[in-house]
Order: C-alpha cells, then structure tokens, then sequence
C-alpha cells in the first residue's frame, strides 16, 4: 500500500518538476492551470499522510520552515569576479585588438553575447543535481548563504533535469525581477503604504536578503544563468570547447538561459548586436544595463586568462544609465482631460538614458508626501522602458537650507473652479467639467486623436487656438468650422485649412468603437471601446444598457460599469452626441458577434514590421474583432507572429521560438474569411 503510494509521490513531483520547467523556463504550458493545480494539492495530501517519501525537490518545499535570525556567510571556492567596462565602440574595438594580439590571432574572433541584466548576481550549488545552496556574490570572495530565498524562485529547478550529474556544478547567474511584476509589486505596496522600491534591482536584492522566505516566496524573482562556476567530478561531460554550447547544456538541464544569446563572429558584428539590443532595450520586459561579450572559445578563455579582478576575455558594453541625480527647480500643476491635477516636476535638465529629461510626473498628493520631497532637493530621476520619467528617491543628506514645501492648489490653476478629492481616491480634481478651458482643450485633442476621430492636420496647437479663440466650445463645434475661421488663426494658410476642411468632413464618416472611444469617458480606452461596441453593436443600446448588462462585456468591470452609466445618464454628455450626430456624425452599426464565431478567441498575435495594405492600428481592431489578443512581445504562447516588411527581433524571436509567423497577405485572407476586412 505504502509503496503505491510511494510511487505516487515520486511521479507527482517528477511530473510538476517538468511541468514548471515548461512553464517558468520555456515559457509554454504543457497543462492547465486547473490540472497543475490539481496534482499539486493531491502531491501536498499525499506528503502530509507520508512525510518520509517527501523529496528534498518537491515543488511544495519551496518555501522553507521558519525565518532566519541573520544569514550565515559563504566563501566562494572561486571568487565572482566582477568586469571590465567599456562606454564607446571605440573600447570594444580596443578590447578587440588587445585579446586578438594576446592570441596571436590573425582570424575574427568568436563571441558570445548577452544582453546585461540589471539584477543580482546568485551563484546555485548543485550536488548530483540537487540544489543544495545560493549564495550571493557579496564582496566576491565571500557571500551571503540565500538558499531558503532562492528556493523560492520557481525559474531555479531545485532538481536538474536529466539523470546523470557532476558531484558538484556551481552555475552562475542573475536573479531579477520582470518589470511588469515590479509595476505590480509596488502598486501593491503602494496601496497598503508599504515602502515603494526605487527599481527593479532593488526590489530584487531586498526579496533575495528576506530572513523570512515566506516573504521572499511572494516576490516574483526570476533567474537567468551566465556562466559554469566550480565543478567536482564530471561524469556527465560538460562542453569543454564552447561557453555557448554550455550554455545550451545548462538550458538542458532545466536553467532558463537569456532567449537573446547570441554567437558572432568579429567585432563588427558584436557592435551590431549592442545597437540592436539598445534599440529594443525598451521592449524587452527586464531591465537591463549593457550587453556582456565573452570570447566563445574556452581554450581561447584560458589562453587570456584574468587581470586582477576580471576576466581578460570578456566586458561590459554599458548603456546610458537609467537613473540620474538632478535638482527639482519647481512643480506647475496640469489639468488632464477628466479634471485631474497632476502635479509635474520641472528639473534641472539631465540626461538619463540617453534623453535628456527636465520634466517627470509626481502623480499627485500622495506621492508627494510618500517621497517627502521639497522644492530646491536633489532627486534620483529614472527613466526606463516606455514609462515617463519618474523621480524614485530624495537625497535628505544634500537637501539645501532654502528648500520648501511644495503646496497643491485649493483652486484649478486654470479655471480657478474649487480642486475636489473624493475620499479614498488619490487623485485630486478641478469640478469645472467643459467650462475648464483646459479640460476642454484636453478633451477635444482626444476627440480629435488617431485613435479616436482621427482628424489629421489638427493638432494640439491649433485646438489650443480654437478654444482660448472659443471657435470651438464643444466636439460638434468642429464640424462647424469654416475656411473665415481657420483663415485667422496663426500659422494658418489658406491651403491648409483647405485640407484641414477636408479631414474633417471626412471623419464625419466613423465606426463605432472609435466613436465611443472618441467621448472621453473616464477608464474607457480603446480595447474597451472595442468591446462595448462588438458586445452590443449599436450606441443606444450601450447607452441604455444596465449595470448587469454592461458586466458582462469582456475587461468592463464595476468602476468601467459605473463611469459608463453616469456619463450616459448626464443631460450635457446626450447633448454632446445629439449635437455630434446633427452635423453629419455617422457610423454603420455592427452585427454582434457570438464568442464562437471569433476565431482567434483566446489567442495572442502580434504584428510586427511594416504592413502595405493598411495601417497597424486598423490590422490591430480586425485581429480584436476576430477575438485576439494583440501583443507588443514574443513568447512561446505567441499563437502567431504577422510579418510584414522589414520585420526584425520579433521575427527572429518567433522562428527561435518555433511561432507560426503569417504573411500579411494570410492576415488579409483571414480578414475577408470573416467578413472584417
Ligand atoms: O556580472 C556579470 C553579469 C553577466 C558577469 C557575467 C555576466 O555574463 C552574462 N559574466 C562574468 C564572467 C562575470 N560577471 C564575471
């Protein structure tokens, strides 16, 4: 009986040990969640029933017994050494020419090359492939002993796969954590007051130094192996020619390696590679802060040998910093298009990631106190992916005597309407609706966006002229327009405002998610817009629809629910569409859609490179019709990758990663098929 269920035990954690392998490693799922989450809990009560056939890799041991009083300290057989740097093409060059000559090379070099993370360097222990203990790089030499943290990390296999491993293999690597869930992270901090980390490195090594791993366990570290360490008695033979190779070895043994290594030859080629990774430095979802190239060959490797603390044969391409020191001069406050006032920073000029940034949002009230800041105070400013700059930390030490309170407004600094904040809200708002000619001005240029009307030519500039020259006091305003108007107006010549005449007549002739996403209604972008409208096809029947009714469209939720009813039930908003759909508004009404009839239901797509027979934005609302899910990146659970010209990283990641890529001419057969093209 016993030993049934023994042999339960065994093939339970063997089985959830591949399937997270799939999962945190490979980025695919080989179950759904419902049956991983199954075969989990029947693996817990079969261990609480037999405690003695636990294995020391099963999944529930991750997250150890009781927190530490301090962590003990681990000397490194080898110490992590660090490595040397190089800011210019210039120094890659010179790097070049130096090892070149060391080797007496007359042929191109072979490097390997990787994109930098900016995390925490973690050396893993295994012993005949079980983990046994983490250590931090600390000053090098010596460490601190992390193992019951890093257990947590779901992408380090606490067993490595395969059956035959060294006595020892130390692998060396990265833990750090994604910037989406160091967005998520801090925005749940934020929302129970616990302290904000600065940056995603932060974040990672305070998670990594927890005492208690039940804390750590809920921090979303990953890991990303680099290199072999130590190694005792090999049986299984690691490659002993080629650091890429073993790479792939470790990435065998269950090791997530980064999806963007890369072999080249010549320095010509590994500068291509560090143009190519800083151009998509801000779409890759991790942060990173160079590329690391090391000669590929492992003779070659200890042909060069080490100067003092670093390696010969490799360095650190660095990027422009994301995080810059910088002084905030003042804070004006803008008001949005829903009234909201949010404080902005005006700073000393600096550049951080290679933009020069004088400006960053404080967000609002809130922030302000959370950051404690003062007028006149030094601040770290950060920059990074596509989020506008941020100012993360106040340096108190360098604080100046003159520093002083920063004091939000009581009135609209525009319409002078009384400021509002509604309890439990953070934001403060400006209670002059459309008679705020700023909150007029920022809901005309959304009305008038890409995404919305689409009226081209009428940029933020003139529709700043139109309302302070009160040409324009509501949307429908526009329609009216005629060349007298336009004429008087700066910069205006009689050809443009001819052709500016002209797209606006014709964005008379609309659709209706744009429409809708046109209104300005408050937490109703585009993607929802697009869902209201597939979900009841016509205006009125969005307008009249109850709260139940609303609930169930796709991504519309309460507060969406609520914004919608009250933007619907006020008097002026129906004057707005009836005063729109007087001048000439139209749009056909859809035919709604039935969730089966929505092929690519369920499924994510992303479009990359140029399209000819129309733009993104309309390929992107088709592929929403048709049920999917477009995505800016490209993983494993990518359904398809549409290619048209000049496609790049995202193209060569699908073939990587065995996506099925479309023409754009099969996106159009699939389009006409479905009846959306
Ligand atoms: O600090 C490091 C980051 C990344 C490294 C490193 C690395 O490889 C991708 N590789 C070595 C050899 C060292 N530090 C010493």
């Amino acid at each position: 009986m016993s030993d049934s269920k023994k042999a339960r035990i065994l093939e339970l954690t063997e089985l959830l040990h591949q399937y997270s392998h799939a999962y945190y490693n490979l980025n695919t799922t080989s179950v759904p969640d419902a049956e991983y989450d199954e075969l989990f809990d029947e693996l817990v009560a079969l261990e609480a029933a037999y405690p003695d056939f636990i294995q020391e890799h099963s999944p529930t041991q991750r997250v150890g017994a009781k927190p530490l009083d301090k962590f003990s300290q681990f000397e490194h057989t080898l110490p992590m050494l660090s490595l040397e740097k190089a800011k210019t093409e210039e120094e890659l060059s010179q790097f070049n020419k130096r090892i070149s000559e060391s080797l007496d090379s007359e042929s191109e070099i072979t490097f390997c090359c990787e994109p930098k993370l900016d995390g925490v360097a973690l050396s893993l222990h295994y012993q005949h492939g079980l983990l046994k203990r983490a250590v931090t790089r600390g000053d090098g030499f010596t460490g601190e002993d992390v193992t019951q943290n890093a257990r947590t990390i779901k992408s380090v296999p606490l067993k490595l796969l395969g059956d035959e491993h060294p006595a020892m293999l130390e692998i060396r690597g990265e833990a750090y954590i994604p910037l989406s869930m160091f967005a998520q992270m801090n925005d749940r901090s934020g929302a129970s007051g616990e302290k904000l980390f600065a940056n995603p490195r932060n974040a990672a090594s305070g998670s990594l130094r927890q005492l208690d791993a039940k804390i750590a366990s809920c921090r979303p570290l990953s890991f990303s192996a680099y290199s072999v360490g130590d190694v005792e008695d090999t049986h299984t033979q690691l490659d002993q020619s080629s650091h890429y190779a073993r790479l792939q070895q470790l990435q065998s043994m269950g090791l997530a390696v980064s999806p963007l290594l890369k072999k080249v030859k010549g320095i010509s080629a590994v500068i291509a590679y560090c143009h190519d990774i800083l151009k998509q430095r801000d779409q890759l979802g991790f942060e990173i802060d160079g590329v690391v190239i090391k000669v590929d060959s492992l003779a070659q490797q200890q042909a060069l040998g080490f100067v003092a603390r670093a390696p010969r044969w490799a360095i650190a391409f660095k990027f422009p910093a994301q995080e810059q020191l910088t002084t905030l001069l003042d804070v004006e406050f803008q008001v949005g298009r829903t009234g909201a006032i949010t404080p902005v920073a005006r700073l000393a000029p600096v550049e951080v990631g290679g933009v020069t940034v004088s400006n960053a949002t404080l967000h609002n009230q809130d922030e302000i106190n959370r950051l404690g800041i003062k007028i006149g105070d030094t601040v770290t400013v950060r920059r990074a992916g596509d989020v506008i700059p941020q100012i993360v930390a106040v340096l108190l030490e360098r604080r100046p005597p003159q520093a002083h309170d920063i004091v939000f407004p009581a009135a609209c600094p525009v319409c002078h309407s009384a400021v509002e904040r509604v309890s439990g809200e953070a934001v403060a708002r400006c209670s002059g609706g459309l008679f705020c000619p700023a909150q007029l001005k920022e809901s005309i240029k959304h009305f008038v966006s890409r995404k919305a009307m689409d009226i081209d030519g009428l940029g933020d500039k003139l529709v700043e002229q139109l309302v302070d020259q009160q040409l324009v006091k509501t949307p429908a305003d526009i329609y009216t327009l005629d060349m007298p108007a336009l004429i008087g107006l700066e910069r205006m010549a009689e050809k443009s405002a001819l052709k500016l005449l002209n797209a606006i007549k014709s964005s008379s002739q609309t659709s209706l998610p744009r429409f809708i996403y046109a209104l300005g209604i408050r937490e109703v972008g585009e993607a929802t817009a697009l869902n209201l409208a597939q979900h009841f096809g016509s205006l009125p029947a969005i307008a009249n629809a109850t709260v139940e009714q609303l609930l169930a469209v796709n991504d519309v939720g309460n507060i969406v629910a609520e914004h919608l009813l009250s933007f619907f039930a006020e008097p002026h908003n129906q004057q707005v569409i009836a005063d729109l759909q007087h001048v000439g508004i139209n749009w056909p009404d859809i035919t709604v859609q039935q969730a089966s009839a929505q092929p690519l239901a369920g499924f994510t797509v992303v479009l990359t490179g140029t399209l000819s027979a129309m733009g993104r934005d309309d390929a992107k609302a088709r592929l929403q019709q048709l049920g999917a899910k477009v995505s800016g990146s490209v993983s494993a659970k990518t359904y398809a990758v549409i290619a048209g010209d000049n496609a790049g990283s995202k193209l060569a990641k699908a073939n990587d990663l065995n996506v099925p890529v479309w023409t754009e001419q099969q996106m159009l057969d699939l389009f006409n098929r479905n009846g959306v093209a």
